[in-house]
């Protein structure tokens, strides 16, 4: 199948008729779709299929050494943001297949395993934490934590990934599995515009620090007609006021922050809610300007609290340090590309988005190549990168892919 020909099967697995926009959680329907697609195209080019211990899935073409170590992995993951858009993750993982036809249809052999992957969880968008597959393998989250991440309906990720085969009491660092691994480089679509104006493939330099924090407002539940104001504890008035104050914050420190996946409990029209809990997502230059708008963010809020008699308690779900991707790969990357004609220059920028890659920085050579994005969007429907632009994205993972599987 050609890359126009992948792009068309996967593209509507679990697309809002309504919205353009995808719910693709890890291990509901549609995203068991997309690993149904994946393990379809890997099988079609008989490629060895190995579903890891944490959640995550690779597919292997071995070269005709028997060779098993020193491998080159790409991919990315399937999993998406709710209401996300098509390209962010799907576009790594069939840009992967459509490299290895290319280096196939070249007659390159490789000397070393080349592998694609399909991180587990990567938006965080059903338990929690991003990057929970990548954690998982390169032993960034502790396992005890990781069963017991709840998804909105409380069930645990252990019992969810022990109903999709995966062994609760064996996810974790797999050290026989990243000692194989010589280095990984995803291809992920632009999430932003710094591509825009100019060439259809960047390098990454650098991931900024970010993290989300858990912020739960505790007020006390009552009717909403005969509860005088001044009787009221409405955990919704300092939430309220604390989403204006997290912009005023970023603002101060030179980040960004977003309030997003707010829960209101019980949720009700004519009652006073009892608790709403709610989510910040905040990103920046350096830890300092992150660590300080989320501490301004906690004061105001528990400031704003005490005017209603409401507590308010924050827990940090994930932090990640900035990533500075390797930079002899980056350097050797942005070397292949040169010979990549269609691309003309190979810009190298940093990114606000967290990804796979920056995690397994941690435990092996990792590098990114973005593909253009002339909206701009992300993370819903109106992330777009054109066909030409992806199909540049491709000439220049297989050129990339090329270099690295040989030797
Ligand atoms: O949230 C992120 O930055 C990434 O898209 N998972
Ligand atoms: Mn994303
Ligand atoms: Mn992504
Ligand atoms: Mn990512």
């Amino acid at each position: 199948m050609s890359f126009e020909e992948m792009w068309a099967a996967l593209l509507p697995v679990g697309r809002s008729a309504a919205t353009g926009g995808y719910d693709r959680f890890v291990w509901t329907p549609s995203e068991l779709e997309c690993r149904a697609w994946f393990l379809d195209e890997a099988r079609a080019r008989s490629l060895d299929v190995e579903p890891d211990g944490n959640g995550n899935l690779f597919a292997w073409w071995y070269p005709s050494s028997g060779r098993r170590d020193g491998a080159v992995l790409t991919g990315s993951h399937l999993d998406s943001v709710p209401g996300g858009g098509a390209f962010d993750g799907p576009l790594g993982v069939v840009s992967a297949f459509a490299a290895i036809d290319l280096l196939r249809a070249r007659g390159i052999e490789p000397d070393r395993p080349l592998g694609v992957g399909v991180f587990a969880e990567e938006e965080g968008a059903r338990f929690g934490v991003a990057c929970l597959g990548s954690r998982l393998l390169s032993g960034a989250i502790d396992p005890a934590r990781a069963r017991a991440l709840t998804d909105g309906e409380g069930l645990t990720y252990a019992a969810v990934a022990e109903e999709n085969g995966v062994d609760p009491a064996g996810i974790g660092r797999d050290d026989d599995l990243l000692g194989r691994i010589g280095c990984y480089v995803e291809l992920h679509v632009e999430q932003g515009r710094a591509l825009a104006p100019g060439t259809p493939v960047g390098v990454a330099s650098a991931i900024i620090p970010h993290g989300r924090w858990r912020l739960d407002f505790t007020g006390e539940g009552n009717h909403a007609g005969t509860t005088r104001l001044i009787d009221r504890r409405d955990p919704m008035l300092p939430f309220a006021s604390t989403v204006l104050a997290a912009r005023a914050s970023a603002d101060r420190h030179d980040s960004v922050a977003t309030i997003g996946k707010v829960r209101i409990v019980p949720g009700g029209v004519n009652a006073i809610p009892s608790a709403v809990s709610a989510w910040l997502d905040s990103r920046g230059p350096d830890e300092r300007s992150v660590r300080a708008t989320v501490s301004d963010v906690l004061e105001h809020a528990r400031a704003a609290g005490l005017g209603h008699g409401v507590s308010v308690e924050l827990t940090e779900e994930s932090y990640t340090e900035v990533v500075d991707f390797n930079l002899e790969l980056r350097d050797r990357v942005v070397k292949a590309l040169g010979g990549v004609r269609a691309l003309g220059g190979v810009p190298v920028l940093p990114t606000g988005a967290g990804h796979d890659a920056g995690i397994l920085s941690a435990v092996l050579p990792t590098a990114m190549l973005f593909v253009r994005n002339p909206t701009g969007v992300s993370h819903a429907p109106a992330e777009h990168a054109e066909t030409d632009d992806c199909l540049a994205g491709v000439e220049a993972l297989a050129s990339v892919l090329a270099d690295l599987v040989r030797g």
